[in-house]
């Protein structure tokens, strides 16, 4: 293929919370750069993903999940989401195939609607491995009558099947383009961020209920002290003291399980020995404090 075929262009990953799409990046990507868990709203903010070939760059948008915000960072997250709609060259709409469509899925379909969208829309029926194959006509159809004019694929992000054939799809939908971002960069979130949310990804894979979910971490140390290994000093800000012993533990065997699975996971990311510190403080309900939100680096840019 000559220089002047070379594709580029901009997918935005939408849909509601937890049904795989920071998964398929990573999959994609082969490669973990966003947290996944098992518990909606996972992915706070944008991330870009990217993949560079001789052919294209396909840069894949990881948007946090839409929901009904309660908080101002449940605001943040979905003006973060909804802004991408008319930013980019293909709308990838991911659903869970394996429930009906949500509340949640029904508003997304109309706002592809009301953007006229349909055409640049592609639906990934995602988590197919948990449909039995005799059922999965049925279950499609609840998502494409929601949607009729978009193309769509039936796929697994988790076990990876579907996935070539889909990004062949995505490739051939972006446009001639230039090479955006150097051939090296995979995101566009510092390592130091990506290690915030992988701290985030042990709280959600750890403590039950809300909790997670009213906690901020925030990095206030990440200093490399030779090429095999880093120091990462991080604060677990609750929104409420009464989590402290639930968040510490007995003799503090839940913040040591905390920090272990995040260390772990670092690790794999950085391809180092990461040493982690982990503190926790009360910063009473920061999720509604804009000036807290501000300083962890949550809010809208108005260009
Ligand atoms: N069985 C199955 N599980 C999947 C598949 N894709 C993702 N999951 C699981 O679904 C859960 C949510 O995945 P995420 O990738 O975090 O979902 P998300 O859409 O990014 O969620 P938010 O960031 O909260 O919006 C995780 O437990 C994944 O392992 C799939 O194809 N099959
Ligand atoms: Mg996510």
């Amino acid at each position: 293929m000559s220089k002047a075929e070379f594709r580029s262009g901009y997918v935005g990953v939408v849909g509601r919370p937890n049904v795989g799409k920071s998964t398929l990046i990573n999959q994609i990507l082969g490669q973990k750069i966003a947290a996944v868990s098992p518990r909606p709203q996972t992915t706070q903010r944008n991330q870009l993903g990217i993949l560079t070939t001789e052919q294209y760059q396909l840069i894949l948008v990881d948007t946090p999940g839409i929901h009904q915000p309660v908080t101002k960072i449940g605001d943040f997250m979905n003006e973060s989401a909804l802004g991408t709609f008319s930013d980019v060259d293909v709308i990838l709409w991911i659903v869970d195939i394996s429930v009906k469509p949500f509340a949640e899925d029904i508003n997304i379909a109309q706002k592809i609607k009301a953007l006229n969208l349909q055409e640049n829309t592609l639906i990934a029926l995602n988590k197919a491995d948990l449909v039995v194959q005799e059922d999965l006509e049925k279950a499609a159809e609840n998502y494409l009558e929601l949607l009729p004019e978009a193309e769509s694929l039936v796929i697994s992000a988790q076990i990876a099947a579907g996935v070539d054939r889909l990004l062949e799809r995505l490739i051939e939908r972006i446009p001639v383009g230039p090479q955006y971002f150097p051939e090296d960069q995979i995101t566009d979130l510092y390592e130091r961020q990506i290690a915030c949310d992988l701290i985030r990804e042990s709280l959600l894979m750890n403590l039950s209920e809300e909790i997670p979910h009213a906690i901020a971490v925030r990095l206030d140390e990440y200093k490399d002290r030779s090429e095999k290994n880093a120091y990462i000093h991080a604060t677990l800000l609750l929104d409420r003291e009464s989590h402290k012993p639930i968040v510490i533990g007995k003799k503090g065997a839940m913040i040591r399980k905390i920090g272990e699975y995040a260390r772990m996971e670092i690790e794999k990311l950085t391809d180092r020995n990461i040493y982690l510190e982990l503190n926790v403080k009360v910063e009473k309900n920061w999720r509604n404090n804009p000036k807290v939100l501000r300083a962890l680096g949550y809010f809208i840019r108005k260009d």
